[in-house]
């Protein structure tokens, strides 16, 4: 497992990357994809524009609420599902898909979904999972855009005695790029963080099959 780090990038280039190797996967950060200005802008533009909705889950009978507000944008004939929540997409939003296009271009990969999470506060959060639904193939390579507070984002191996870790942070108008094959050995989580009040917004464009 390599570190980089980000002090020896050039901020005003949004291309600028560090790549993390993970034993046999790779995630490709880009710190400065969007500059501050602009990524204030989105945060608060997503915040009043986006139509949230707090889904709940079913543990042990009982109806929770998930802790973070969702919208899945996408092409009308993308359906999936995710926790076992079923997601009807809406449709594309300007600032959305203005996002797509940059990231797009970054990635060199075209994406037709996009899920976002609205973190109200450090209360918000999302526990361990990975994205490997089987609708994203087998192979699924995952854009995840970040916006606002800055957030520890923790991998941890799904095989063997899961010892093996990976923290990151992710910084408002943060690229990372998660590679084909991260999502079938690691698992991720944003864990939650005692006494932020700032909120956050993350999308993860995923391309469905
Ligand atoms: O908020 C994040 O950075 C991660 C969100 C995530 O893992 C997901 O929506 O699948
Ligand atoms: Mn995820």
């Amino acid at each position: 497992m390599e570190e980089q780090n980000e002090l020896f990038l050039d901020q005003r280039n949004s291309s600028a990357h560090l790549t993390h190797e993970l034993g046999n996967a790779i995630i490709q950060e880009f710190p400065f994809a969007f500059n501050e200005r602009e990524s204030n802008r989105y945060l608060k533009s997503l915040i009043d524009k986006t139509p949230w909705q707090q889904d709940s889950l079913r543990i042990a009978g009982k109806e929770v609420l998930i802790p973070r507000l969702q919208c899945w944008m996408g092409d009308q004939d993308s359906n999936y599902s995710y926790s076992g929540i079923r997601l009807q997409p809406k449709p594309w939003s300007e600032d959305v898909l203005n996002i797509k296009t940059r990231i797009e271009s970054l990635a060199e990969h075209k994406f037709n979904s996009v899920l976002l999470n609205y973190y109200r506060n450090g209360q918000d959060s999302v526990s361990w999972h990975a994205d490997d639904e089987k609708e994203l193939g087998d192979k699924p390579v995952i854009a995840s855009i970040s916006f606002g507070a800055v957030r520890k984002f923790q991998f941890r191996a799904k095989f063997g005695n899961g010892v093996q870790k990976f923290n990151m942070e992710l910084r408002n108008g943060s690229f990372l790029l998660m590679g084909d094959t991260l999502q079938n050995h690691w698992l991720h989580q944003l864990p939650k963080v005692s006494g932020l009040k700032k909120p956050r917004i993350n999308l993860t464009f995923r391309r469905i099959y």
